[in-house]
């Protein structure tokens, strides 16, 4: 069963490490990134979501799994212009930890740019699908995952694209809770410009921490409305076990 982890209080993030011995590792995501310490790679193309906008058949579904919402992709979907192919898994949204080294922290995002914590974070999970047969067994491993990280900012203008998420979220408040959502398009929930980002070798950001990650932090942020926001946490705060 998957051992018990907060973000807050006696099990938070400074005590993973003691169960989670990868989270004490070296190469530990989220990170801040200082734009004045990073290399223009010219190798690096341009990401390629492939299958993104399905017409609608077959709903998602969208879990409250006791750490954040999690919504299923059960048609195909993938990434190309990384060194392999990825296949998606599931795509979830983090709001932060309420408080990180003791230090209550009112923003959302776990990646920060310069310092700057953005009021919430879409990650996009792919496994490795030229290597392995699933998530459990490319999670454990180097280059096993690609992460779509989008850094996501209030506005006054409602999201409709993250409205076909947002909308829900009252339906499950509590771990365990799961509710079957209309396909959308995935991609809309995506910026458009999908050639500047920040590429880096990094870990899952909860426990287990498996340093497996291929990141791919998108400089341009989405923008939700500050409503859209205060559902998101409040959604947060109810969804802690
Ligand atoms: O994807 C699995 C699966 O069990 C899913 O239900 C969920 C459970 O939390 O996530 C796991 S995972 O260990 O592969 N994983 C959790 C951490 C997906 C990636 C998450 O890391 S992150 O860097 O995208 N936040
Ligand atoms: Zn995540």
């Amino acid at each position: 069963a998957d051992t018990h982890w907060t973000y807050t209080g006696s099990t938070s993030q400074a005590q993973w490490p003691e169960v989670f011995p990868h989270c004490g590792g070296t190469e530990q995501s989220p990170i801040n990134v200082e734009t004045s310490q990073v290399q223009h790679d010219p190798s690096l193309t341009p990401v390629q979501p492939l299958g993104y906008n399905q017409p609608g058949n077959n709903p998602f579904t969208l879990t409250n799994n006791g750490h954040t919402v999690e919504m299923s992709l059960p048609v195909w979907m993938g990434v190309g212009g990384l060194p392999w192919h990825f296949t998606a898994a599931q795509l979830h949204l983090h709001w932060g930890s309420s408080e990180v080294n003791g230090v209550a922290r009112t923003g959302g995002s776990e990646h920060t740019i310069n310092g700057h914590c953005s009021a919430a974070e879409l990650h996009i999970v792919h496994y490795n699908s030229d290597v392995y047969p699933n998530i459990s067994t490319a999670r454990t491993e180097r280059n096993g995952l690609a992460v779509l990280g989008v850094l996501i900012e209030t506005g006054d203008e409602t999201n409709s694209a993250f409205a076909n998420i947002f909308n829900y979220l009252g339906r499950i408040r509590y771990k365990g809770q799961r509710v079957s959502i209309p396909a959308f398009d995935v991609g809309s929930l995506l910026p458009n410009d999908l050639g500047r980002f920040f590429r880096y070798n990094g870990s899952l950001t909860t426990p287990p921490c498996y340093q497996s990650v291929l990141w791919t932090v998108f400089s341009e942020k989405v923008k939700v409305s500050h409503a859209q926001i205060a559902i998101g946490s409040l959604a947060k705060k109810l969804l802690l076990n």
